[in-house]
Parts: C-alpha cells; structure tokens; sequence
C-alpha cells in the first residue's frame, strides 16, 4: 500500500554509531548534531529552562501546553486536555491538526520526530513557513522537554491513521515514526517523565500551580477549553477552564471580591500588519485590552502580557494604555464640563486609581528588557495599544455616558485626595529622614546599627511598658500603638498621612514612605509585630501587615517584618513559670508535669498581664522566642488577600479566614 510506504521507515539504532555511519550521510549528519543538542541541554538545563527547582519542573509543562495552545491560536484546536499521571509523568492532549508526520528533508526523519528532538524546530513546519501564530513565544520547544525526560510517547492522529513514537533516555528515539493503526481523528498527544538525575530537588508536581497556569492560560486565549486532571490521588480531581470573554473575564475575576464603579468591564481588540524594515514581510501584532475601575486607592491593578507571559515589569504595551487614558480622560472630561478649562490636566497616576486591566499583546518577535527580561521593549507597540484602547475608551464613553461620569468622577475624587495627600505628605516626608525629631514614644535602642536592631510595635500603653522594661537596651527598640490603627485600604489618603500612629511608625522607621521609601535607610531590620492574642490584636495586625504591604512595599518583599508569638497560658508549678503557645502545647505540658485535672492555669488575655520578665522570657528574648516571618511571595495574590480581609464584602473574608489561619486566629468578621 502506497499509503503506508510513506511512514515506513527503515529501523535504526541511533545508539549505535556504527549503524549511524551506514545511514544516509545527510540524516546521519543531522542525527549527530541532533544528538548533540539534547545532550547539551542535559548538560546545562539551567540554561534552557532557568532552574532544574520546582518552577523548572513546571516549565515543561508550560512549553508542552504551548505548543497546543499555539495550535488553538492558529485555529485548528479547541480543547486541550492536561494530565498528572501516577508518578508524577504529565499528558498534554489536543484536538489540533497534528504534528505533521511526513519526512522533513533536512533532517531526514518525520516532522514529529524533528519537532521533539531538534532545539527550536516547533515553529518551522507546515505551509507558509510555519504554525506559530504568535511566534516566539517563551518557547525553548518541546525538544528541550524530551532532553530532560527518562521517557517520552508522543501519539499522532491526522490522515486517517494514528502514529506513535517514544523516546528514551534523554530524547534517543527507541524507533522511528510507526504508523500503528487508522483513526478518522486529529490531534497530537504527549507524555513526559521528568528525569529525576536533573530534578534533583523534587519530580512531584503541585497541582495548584499547574490549575492557576491553565487558569490563566485560558483566560488570556479566549475560547480554548483547558481541562485538568490529577490521577495520582484515590479519585481523579478535574478542573475545567474555558472563557469564552477571555480577559474581559480575567479583569471581571480579579475583581470579584471589588466594589466597580462601572458595571461592564470594557474589552477593546485590534491588530495591525507592521513593517518594521523595508522589504521585510508584514509582522501582524494583536492586542486586546479590558478594564474596569473599582472603588479601590490602589494604581498597581495593570496586568499586562506578551505572547501569554507576564511582563511584570510593563512595557510599551502598559505605556500606550496609559497614554490612552491620559489622552481619552482628559479630552472627555474637558469636552463636557466635567473639568474647567483652567484645570490642570488629570496626571495618569489620577486616571489608574482603581483601575483593574489587563492588556494582552500577541507579537512574532517580542524583545524584551529590564531588570529580569519581563518588560515588552518594542516601540511599534505602544502606538498600537494606543490607538486601540484610546479608540475603544471613546467611542464607550460616547455610548454610556452615565458610565463614563462615574468614571470621571471617581478619577476627579482620586486628583483632590492625591492633592491634599500632597500637602500632608511633604509635612510628614520632611520629618520621616530626620532622626533629631523621633517620635516621643519610642523607646529607641543604643545601637545605631540597623542589622542588629528590632523596632517592636506593640498593641496598648501598659504591654508597651512590660516591653520597654524587659528588652534588651542594645538592641530592642519598643514603640507602644494606642488603640487601633487606620485601615489604609479604605481610608482615603489625606487622612493616613495625617494619622499619628502611622506618621510615628514611618519616623521611626526612617527610610521615607511609598515612593521614596529606601530600604537601605532602615533603622532597624527586624520590624515585630506585638499585639495581644485575642480579636482586637488579630485585628490590629492585619491592619499593620496592610499599612507595610501598601506603604513599606520592600520591607515585606525584603522579609524585615515578623510577628511576635508571646505564649497563651502559664502553669505555675513547684515554684517556676511554664509556658504554652497553643492548646496542644498545653495539654502536653500538663501530661509532662502529671498534673491533675483541675490544676490551675492562667489564660493570657492580653500582654499588659505579662511583668516585663516574663515578657522577656516568652516572647523577647532571641535564645528562646519563636517568631513569624511575613513574606509576599506574589504580589497580586497578596493583593487579593488584603481585599479580602479588609474589602466591604464580607463573604470573602469569612471565606479566607476559614482556609487560611496562619495570621488570623479569630479575626471578627
Ligand atoms: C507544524 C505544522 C502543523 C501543525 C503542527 C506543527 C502542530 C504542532 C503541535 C504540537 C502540539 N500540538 C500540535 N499541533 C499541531 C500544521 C500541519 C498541517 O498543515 O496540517
């Protein structure tokens, strides 16, 4: 059958050198080099996929998953189907086209055997030069996977049959592309078993981050359905994401615990062909753009993507929302009144005060820079975006008026705070580097090196005695809060630069506050958190975590905040002190010191009934306290926790509170 001739090939070993030499010279040629590659990407993984750590195990699913998702850009697949097998190998199934299966001429072997054994080969099939829509994604390929693999199966339908080929040991083909039964299907199914010599840390796959990637991944390519399986537990656990809106969901999900202030989330896409040099091709750019504004202070709600990566770092694309915005707000707003036209200008700043949006450009030759490569660096873009969002923005004002006022609005009320916030913020600035005027509270330590300092902030005038009595001088500096602190989430801005607990923390502090705060000015380099065991401390310091997170950003991405953990009872007995820091603790310490039931104990309700030595003892002294390190590992999950917790919602809180206790034993919600 001539059908079949076509994907009979002859058997070789391409283990065996020999038989390699008696193989066609120009397949035999390539094979080496082929070789070669996989090899050099075992040798050096690092270099390839950034880490062999847990984050460089999860990358290759990302870049089997692209390869289908390229396919579904294309146009030609629908459903992708992810699957974490028992022993922790992954299956990645589409209902694309198919690898093509005909023999590629410069390699000598099938596309599918090309595709997963030549670095970079993904994008250089099929007509036109190539599949890649988006082109040069992230992508090192699926190759880079196989390279790193003790196994893969890679089964192929389209043309009526199905085709298999698996590959051992680093990417060696155990045989060519067989074609091993009809099938009036198509798609292409991969199956990879992570090498454990090169994943020394951990082969076991989280399933969490696997769910939030597909989440994403299907929310920034509307219309693909992303299905998630876990079979490693007793029953299989199955996700399924689909958005047929895209990012104008995403944008409708990360608000989903926000007050809007519009009820629609706007979604604007466009391209336009680029030619960047004369006589080179058209590049075709895509970009989509949704927004919403919320009743939130905060501006950092600008998500922003090229080719389905987070480009943390913005880029031109964010610069061209924020020039539409500028441009559209400010133009509107004159044009009705809104504004005089002796009025300065809305500053961007005013325009993204609540602002949650997602811009999403899909580009075949991104360049990327900054500090950690995630800022988009092509100039054309910004234009692009632009004139799209500008374009969008206007014609929706123009057809929701109502909607566009209480936008404008919102921004008008975000300009007057940040006006007045101004004022007070200089008075505040002025004093906050200046040591002389230290707030009268604290009780400074003796040293002057901050590496060796701890600032406690402690909850209530007479615990801040105990605190001030026991610490050690040297070292431990003690600042007593009176009452409860400013919710800074909701409180609008001109108050918290005029509040005098906030003002004496950031003196106290000493690096400046928000945009010039300096993380190298810190006067001390343990920030402890001290508040009492009950509701109000909980309360107290999740509102102080809030003013650190919002205010001293780098203090919690630099780990410099820890929560003091003072102990919750104490059993006197045969004339000594004994501690507990949890109900455990304590059903344990009675066990150990055979006491009878009924013995007495004393439940601490707060530190005030604590004498400064026992202070000292339980909660101060670096040989015996445990402490908490507070750090934000992902800024907008962060982000989303302090909504939750401090939004007008309810419901949200409740629910974080009951899945995550780690700072919040009894919060009253
Ligand atoms: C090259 C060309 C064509 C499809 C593909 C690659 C393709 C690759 C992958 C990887 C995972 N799933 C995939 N699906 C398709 C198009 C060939 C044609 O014209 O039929």
């Amino acid at each position: 059958m001539a059908e079949e001739d076509k994907f009979t090939y002859k058997e070789v070993d391409v283990s065996n050198e020999k038989e390699l030499e008696k193989a066609d010279a120009n397949y035999s040629a390539e094979n080496i080099q082929v070789l070669e590659g996989l090899q050099a990407v075992r040798k050096r993984p690092g270099m390839y996929i950034a880490t062999t750590a847990s984050a460089g195990l999860h990358h290759l699913v990302w870049e089997i998953v692209d390869n289908s998702i390229d396919e579904a850009l294309a146009g030609y697949c629908k459903n992708i189907e992810v699957t974490i097998n028992p022993g922790d190998s992954v299956t990645v199934q589409d209902d694309g086209r198919g690898v093509p299966v005909d023999i590629v001429g410069k390699t000598g072997v099938s596309a599918v055997e090309t595709v997963y054994t030549v670095l970079h080969a993904g994008g250089k099939f099929g007509e036109g030069g190539g599949y890649k829509v988006s082109g040069g994604l992230h992508g090192v390929g699926a190759s880079v996977v196989n390279a790193l693999s003790v196994w893969m199966d890679v089964t192929v339908c389209r043309d009526g049959g199905e085709f298999y080929i698996r590959f051992e040991n680093g990417g060696h083909p155990v045989s060519h592309l067989a074609r091993i039964g009809d099938s009036d299907k198509h798609g292409t199914r991969v199956t990879f078993q992570p090498d454990p010599t090169i994943f020394t840390e951990t082969t076991v796959y989280d399933f969490d981050t696997i769910k939030n990637h597909m989440r994403q991944m299907a929310f920034l390519n509307k219309g693909i359905r992303i299905t998630l399986t876990d079979n490693r537990g007793e029953a299989p656990v199955t996700e399924t994401f689909y958005y047929e809106g895209g990012i104008k969901e995403y944008v409708k999900y990360i608000n989903s615990n926000k007050l809007p202030v519009d009820p629609e989330v706007m979604y604007f896409e466009g391209a336009e062909d680029v030619v960047l040099n004369e006589g080179a091709a058209p590049m075709r750019i895509y970009a989509e753009i949704a927004l919403q504004w919320t009743d939130s202070y905060s501006n950092d709600g600008v998500y922003s993507f090229c080719n389905n990566i987070s480009t943390k770092e913005g880029g031109t694309h964010v610069d061209g929302l924020n020039l539409a915005l500028n441009r559209v707000i400010n133009a509107y707003a004159k044009e009705k009144k809104y504004r005089k036209e002796d009025q300065a200008n809305f500053a961007t700043d005013d325009c993204r005060e609540g602002l949650t949006a997602v811009v999403s450009v899909k580009h075949p030759n991104p360049q990327y820079e900054g500090q950690t490569k995630t800022k988009l660096g092509n100039s054309e873009v910004r234009k692009i975006v632009s004139s799209i969002a500008g374009e969008g923005l206007r014609r929706f004002f123009d057809e929701n008026p109502a909607i566009a006022k209480a936008v404008i609005d919102k921004i008008d009320q975000a300009s007057r705070a940040r006006e007045a916030a101004r004022a007070a913020r200089e008075k505040v600035r002025k004093n906050s580097l200046d040591i002389t005027t230290l707030p009268g509270k604290l009780a400074d330590c003796s040293s002057r090196d901050p590496e060796v300092c701890e600032l406690y902030i402690v909850e209530g005038n007479s615990a801040g005695g105990s605190a001030k009595n026991g610490r050690d001088r040297e070292t431990q500096a003690i600042l007593p809060l009176r009452g409860k602190i400013l919710n800074v989430e909701k409180a609008r801005e001109d108050r918290i630069w005029a509040n005098a607990e906030i003002g004496n923390m950031i003196t106290a502090i000493g690096a400046g506050v928000r945009d010039n705060f300096d993380v190298t000015k810190i006067r001390y380099h343990k920030i402890v958190i001290m508040t009492d065991a009950d509701v109000d401390g909980d309360h107290i310091r999740i509102l102080l975590l809030t003013f650190f997170y919002r205010f001293m950003r780098p203090l919690v991405d630099g780990g410099y905040v820890y929560i003091a953990q003072p102990p919750l009872y104490k059993i006197d007995f045969k004339g000594s002190p004994y501690y507990a820091y949890n109900d455990a603790q304590l059903e344990r310490l009675k066990k150990d010191l055979n006491l009878k039931d009924g013995y007495p104990f004393q439940r601490y309700k707060g530190l005030g009934e604590m004498d400064a030595e026992q202070l000292w003892e339980t909660t101060m002294d670096p040989k015996a306290r445990k402490m908490i390190r507070i750090t934000v590992e992902d800024a907008a999950e962060a982000d989303a926790l302090f909504t939750a917790l401090m939004g007008d919602e309810v419901e949200p809180r409740r629910k974080y509170i009951s899945e995550n206790a780690k700072f919040v034993k009894n919060l009253d919600i």
